[in-house]
């Protein structure tokens, strides 16, 4: 890890708090019952290209396990410098548990936007979830964010800041790390529902509007946009970023 963020912006690399936080949720979902590969087309594995000079990549991780369907961490830096940390773990709508969102958007050795949730996929989110993250420490970040108007979907324990300093950035650091430790222990105890039962049913449709509210974030899409074209980000968001969920089967 480099110290200074400036130097690995330089050198074509990435911010390190997206390389720190990334490598945290490598080694937590290491730990999540039943870790396996999803198959990802080789193509988005891993995206290279440059613009305007400048080298683009992209890189996508996909792992389910038991509770949930879909693992996705993607590391990138696109135009205009930008770094980000994208990762969402979608759960099967079997199991009542919630869906885990964060976000890093860095730049010219700032974050912007540092963002982690576990979003309900109903009313609320599960009572021990609940409880669970009341209990965590909270963490006095000096920038507290603002939700978009889309940002409806995320829980009342939405952690969303601009980390001031390497100090707050440490502290987002553990504040993903306390989110994930209470997503796996809510995995640990969770017990499948059949796919037809009223409550799976209820949960698959909230995930599915889950995915729609974030497709309705056209910052995503302009980055994407201007880095590749059109067509690409759109199919990039449909079929990768949120995809709608498959319907539950037995
Ligand atoms: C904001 N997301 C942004 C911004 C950019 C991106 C450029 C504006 C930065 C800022 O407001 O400071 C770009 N994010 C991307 C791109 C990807 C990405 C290109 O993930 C590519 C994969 N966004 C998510 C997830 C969450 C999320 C999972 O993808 C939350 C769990 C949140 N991003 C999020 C929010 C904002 C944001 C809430 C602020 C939006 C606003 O203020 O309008």
């Amino acid at each position: 890890m480099t110290s200074d963020p400036r130097e690995s912006q330089r050198s074509g690399g990435i911010h390190p708090l997206v390389d720190a936080l990334a490598d945290r949720i490598r080694s937590q979902w290491e730990l999540l019952p039943d870790l396996t590969p999803l198959t990802l087309e080789a193509e988005l594995e891993k995206i290279s290209g440059s613009l305007d000079g400048e080298a683009l990549f992209i890189r996508n991780e996909l792992r389910r396990c038991r509770g949930m369907r879909k693992l996705h961490l993607e590391t990138a830096r696109l135009g205009g410098g930008l770094q980000i940390l994208h990762c969402v773990f979608f759960p099967d709508p079997c199991f009542d548990l919630p869906v885990f969102g964060a976000d890093i958007v860095a730049g010219r050795g700032q974050v912007s936007a540092a963002i982690v949730d576990l979003s309900p996929v109903g009313d609320c989110l599960p009572a021990a979830v609940d409880e669970a993250l009341r209990a965590r420490p909270q963490r006095p970040f000096s920038g507290r964010r603002e939700r978009p108007p889309w940002g409806t979907i995320f829980s009342p324990h939405v952690c969303f800041v601009r980390p001031a300093s390497e100090e707050e950035e440490g502290w987002f650091i553990d504040e993903v790390t306390d989110v994930l430790k209470v997503l796996s222990e809510a995995i640990a105890v969770a017990e499948a529902q059949p796919p037809d039962h009223p409550a799976t049913v209820d949960r698959y449709t909230a995930q599915l509007g889950y995915c729609q509210h974030q497709k309705r974030n056209d910052k995503t899409r302009r980055v994407l946009e201007k880095a590749f074209n059109p067509e690409w980000a759109d199919r990039y968001i449909e079929t990768l970023l949120f995809d709608d969920p498959p319907l539950p089967h037995a």
